[in-house]
């Protein structure tokens, strides 16, 4: 490999320097996918000189397309300098989310899946510049990446320039696990090589056309990603119901012997199910194929429970960052590194066969699920990978705590105020309540289902009446009452007001 230390040619610049380069409204195209592998220092510049035009009276504003969230130097520092125009597709930034939800952001909300062939279809306008982390990029165009591989190789190929970030935190060993693809366009699509976790169908390094490269910027700095909490007594009792359903599914014969692949949502929740899974005697040891590796997996790949995972993000905080880099022998042949059109790609999905389990902010009694937005209008983060996944998972499981806000809102509700994830994608449905196994049941069985063991029984009573009151065809639903719950909550704080 050529090193940049072997005569680059690039123009080396600092960030404020690279920011310059960048006009207002210019579409830019970020790598990261959540903190990991996420550009720093130069969307830390953009939110500066913005700050600086905006005191000047200037319009500078800009749009921001990633692979997921990012940290926060991308989305919380561009977004409160209210630099951002336009976003897609997935964020978690408190102040991003705020721009959002008061309209002064236009979001798009998008499966993440199908950014990269988005870009490559041109429905989604070319990018006029990409700014990716690196551990180094070569004379001849080489671009090894860092944590993520998220859109980073197509925003490479489809964005007119490109600002390189080399950031010397990173292993430069990173590039063992990654397996860089950028699939053809249909009809030149091929069926896709993958038949195991850990296959791999592409190379270590992404590449881009160097005349395009207009700035490498060096720097220094860890993802930052925050360390999760202990799961507290709720995840646990969720965890628990999902762990006996998948051991009784194991015993079933529908679950085969050496298990299936997991797919596991971002949160809390889904990292107590995982430490769950992880000290489960009765599951045997097995595979990831998701799109995220959490802190909880460190633990699970060291102790010899997951044998595996494929994934788009190394989602680490730093000592667990760390304990990757110095073990590199044992993880660079255990974790995959793919672009998230693969890594959450729906033909592998189903061809692996992958149990997905992912969060929800409410479901309804016939097991639509919403994962986007509060009351239908606020969004919380965005539908992410999780569409992905279950609507092509070998059984797709929904998690949520019954209620939310001390019991003032019910996590299950007539009518969804807005459907991320319907009623024919949904298998099980879980709360700390209990588990409703969905597969094979009718509208009505799969009500009662829902509200005998998933509600909080504080909310049963009304869930019933309301399913044997409403009127009935195939479903029973009361259009003036369906959102009476929400309506309640909106005009009182509390979705049954004593
Ligand atoms: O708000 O912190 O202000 O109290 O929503 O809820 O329970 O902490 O759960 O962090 O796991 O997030 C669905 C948002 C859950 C997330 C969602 C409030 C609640 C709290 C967060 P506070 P919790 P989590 C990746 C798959 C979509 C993307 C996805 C998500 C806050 O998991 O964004 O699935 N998912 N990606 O109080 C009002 C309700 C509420 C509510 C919760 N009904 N009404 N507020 N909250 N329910 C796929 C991979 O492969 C990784």
């Amino acid at each position: 490999m050529v090193s940049d230390k072997q005569g680059l040619t690039f123009p080396r610049m600092t960030a404020e320097e690279a920011a310059e380069l960048i006009p207002n409204n210019a579409m830019i195209a970020f790598s990261g996918f959540t903190p990991a592998g996420a550009a720093k220092v130069v969307p830390s510049a953009l939110a500066e000189r913005a700050k600086a035009l905006h005191e000047k009276g200037e319009e500078y504003r800009v749009r921001v397309l990633t692979g997921a969230s990012t940290g926060k130097d991308l989305d919380e520092a561009l977004a409160a300098a209210d630099a951002i125009a336009w976003r897609a597709p997935y964020q978690s930034s408190k102040s991003l989310r705020g721009c959002i939800n008061s309209q002064k952001t236009e979001f798009l909300d998008m499966h993440l899946s199908h950014v990269p062939q988005m870009l490559g279809f041109g429905f989604i306008d070319q990018p006029d510049f990409a700014v990716v982390e690196a551990t180094d990029v070569t004379p001849d165009g080489r671009v090894y990446l860092t944590t993520s591989g998220g859109i980073s190789a197509a925003a490479l190929r489809y964005a007119k320039k490109v600002i390189i970030e080399v950031n010397r935190a990173h292993s430069t060993r990173l590039a063992e696990m990654h397996d860089v693809v950028i699939l053809p366009k249909p009809p030149h699509r091929n069926p896709i090589p993958i038949f195991h976790p850990l296959s791999k169908m592409g190379t270590p390094f992404a590449t881009v056309d160097p005349k395009k490269i207009v700035a490498v910027v060096e720097n220094n700095q860890s993802d930052g990603v925050a360390p999760f909490a202990a799961p507290d007594e709720v995840s646990n009792r969720i965890a628990d119901h999902v762990v006996k359903f998948l051991v009784a599914e194991l015993k079933a014969g529908r679950i085969p012997p050496e298990f299936l692949p997991l797919q596991s949502g971002v949160g809390n929740v889904a990292n107590a199910v995982m430490a769950g899974l992880g000290t489960a005697d009765d599951i045997p040891p097995f595979y990831m194929y998701s799109e995220v590796f959490q802190d909880a997996l460190v633990d699970l790949m060291e102790s010899g429970k997951l044998l595996g995972a494929s994934t788009t993000s190394l989602t680490l905080s730093d000592p667990k960052i760390k304990s990757v880099y110095d073990n590199m022998d044992f993880y660079g042949s255990r974790v995959v590194l793919r672009p998230q059109e693969l890594s959450n790609n729906p033909g592998v999905v189903r061809r692996l066969g992958v149990i997905a389990i992912n969060t929800a902010i409410e479901a309804d009694i016939y097991g639509h699920v919403n994962s986007t937005h509060i009351c239908g209008t606020q969004l919380m983060n965005g539908i992410g990978g999780s569409g992905d996944f279950i609507r092509n998972a070998y059984l797709s499981i929904f998690v949520a705590p019954s209620v939310a806000k001390a019991g003032k809102i019910s996590a299950v509700v007539p009518m969804a105020s807005h459907v991320d994830h319907s009623e024919h994608s949904v298998n099980v449905f879980v709360t700390e309540q209990g588990l409703a196994d969905l597969r094979g049941l009718g509208p009505i069985e799969r009500a009662n289902a829902i509200i005998e063991n998933c509600a909080h029984p504080r909310y049963k009573d009304y869930l019933r009446k309301y399913v044997n009151e409403s009127p009935g065809g195939h479903l029973h639903h009361d259009l003036t009452k369906c959102f009476e719950l929400h309506r309640n909550f909106i005009e009182t704080g509390e979705m049954l007001p004593e």
